[in-house]
C-alpha cells in the first residue's frame, strides 16, 4: 500500500511539475521560429564580445512571451477536464503567473547568453547545465515576483525538484528533435 501511495504522490508530482511548466517550455521554441530581425542589444559589444549576441531578438523575446501566456489561457480553459483524466488536481494561470512564467523562460536564455559571451562562447555554443535551466529559473523566479501568493500555493519544494529533474530531459530530447527536422542549427 505504501509502495502504490508513493508511485501516485510521484505522478501526481511530475504531472503538476509539468503542466505548470508548459507555459515556461514553449517560448524559447516559438522564438526558434519567429525569431529573427533586430538583435535586442543592437550589435551593441561589451569587453570586445558582443553584448548578447545577434540570437537574442526582439521579435523572438516577444513572440516567445505571447505565445507563453495565449498557452496558459488554453490551458486554463481545458484544466478542468485535463485533469479529471489525469486524476491530478492541475492549477491554472493566474495573467501575472502566466506572464511571468513566459517573460521570465526568455528573459532566463536571454541571462544565459549573456554569461556565455562573457565566457567567451560565440552564439551557437553550448553551456552544458545553464542550456538546459536557464530558462525554467527565468520563469520560477519572475513567476514568483509577478505571482508571489500563487507561486507559493502552487509549487511544493518536490514539484521545484521535478522541475529540475524532468526540465533537462525535455529539453536535450526537444532540441534533439528541432535540430532533426532543421528547426535549429545545434542540438542544444
Ligand atoms: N531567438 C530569438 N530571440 C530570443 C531567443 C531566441 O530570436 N530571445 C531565436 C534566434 O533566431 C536564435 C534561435 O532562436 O538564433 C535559437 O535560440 P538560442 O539557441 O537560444 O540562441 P543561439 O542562436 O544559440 O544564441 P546563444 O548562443 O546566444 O544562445
Ligand atoms: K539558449
Ligand atoms: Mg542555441
Amino acid at each position: 500500500v505504501g509502495t502504490v501511495v508513493s508511485v501516485a504522490a510521484t505522478f501526481s508530482v511530475v504531472v503538476t511539475a509539468f503542466w505548470v511548466m508548459l507555459p515556461a517550455y514553449i517560448p524559447n521554441n516559438v522564438a526558434v521560429v519567429a525569431g529573427g530581425g533586430r538583435p535586442i542589444d543592437g550589435g551593441a559589444t561589451w569587453g570586445g564580445k558582443r553584448v548578447l549576441g545577434d540570437g537574442k531578438t526582439w521579435r523572438g523575446t516577444a513572440a516567445g512571451t505571447i505565445a507563453g501566456v495565449l498557452l496558459a489561457m488554453v490551458l486554463n480553459i481545458v484544466v478542468e477536464p485535463i485533469g479529471a483524466v489525469v486524476g491530478v488536481e492541475l492549477p491554472s494561470f493566474p495573467i501575472a503567473a502566466a506572464f511571468g512564467l513566459a517573460l521570465g523562460a526568455m528573459v532566463g536564455d536571454i541571462a544565459a547568453s549573456f554569461l556565455k559571451r562573457r565566457t567567451g562562447r560565440e552564439r551557437g555554443a553550448a553551456f552544458p547545465g545553464l542550456d538546459q535551466l536557464d530558462f525554467v529559473v527565468g520563469g520560477l523566479v519572475l513567476s514568483a515576483v509577478f505571482a508571489t501568493d500563487w507561486f507559493f500555493d502552487t509549487f511544493s519544494v518536490a514539484i521545484v525538484l521535478a522541475v529540475l529533474i524532468i526540465t533537462p530531459v525535455l529539453h536535450v530530447g526537444t532540441n534533439v528533435l528541432a535540430y532533426r527536422i532543421g528547426l535549429k542549427d545545434e542540438p542544444w
